[in-house]
């Protein structure tokens, strides 16, 4: 059992969570439209692995026998200006979602509630993954990335990323 206040707050993360899954499709097809189908492919295999997020807090909202509802979801960035920008907007959004997860658990520890402190010790981890792994990809754009040849070439290594 876990408390209203708890509930209302995993359901938003969840949606969050869902809104993420939308945002790296958004970007993959902006990739694609650019021709960098590499980062599309890494785009489209991000946004699977965000709707797992949210299908995993929705899991355990309803473990705890609580009532699930998804909020509405905006409308994400469809513009770019680079492979740069996208994963700089990639990096900030992964810097707010590690925010929220944080805010969540604090929520926990207030409290006393140690099964959703268990529970968000995955997405702590989690985070840490997804922000190193942004983070590399930015710094490898940003220092060889000018370069078009490079840019084929770090396209071509993203494209190899398969689900975690
Ligand atoms: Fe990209 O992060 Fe979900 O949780």
């Amino acid at each position: 059992m876990i408390s209203t206040a708890m509930t209302k707050a995993l359901n938003i993360q969840a949606t969050r969570e869902y809104f993420a899954a939308w945002l790296y499709r958004s970007m993959g097809l902006w990739c694609d439209e650019a021709g960098l189908h590499g980062a599309a492919t890494w785009m489209k295999t991000q946004a699977g692995e965000e709707i797992e997020h949210a299908e995993r807090f929705i899991t355990y909202i309803e473990d705890q026998g609580g009532h699930v509802e998804i909020g509405a979801l905006e409308k994400p960035l469809r513009k770019f200006a680079s492979l740069d920008d996208v994963f700089a907007k990639a990096l900030e959004h992964e810097r707010k979602v590690t925010k929220w997860i944080n805010e969540l658990y604090t929520l926990a520890l207030e409290e006393k509630d140690v099964a959703t402190q268990i529970m968000l010790n995955w997405y702590i981890t989690e985070q840490i993954e997804e922000e190193q792994q942004t983070q590399e990809v930015l710094t490898r754009l940003e220092l060889y990335g000018k370069a078009p040849c490079q840019l084929m070439r770090i396209d071509h290594e993203l494209g190899k990323r398969k689900e975690d």
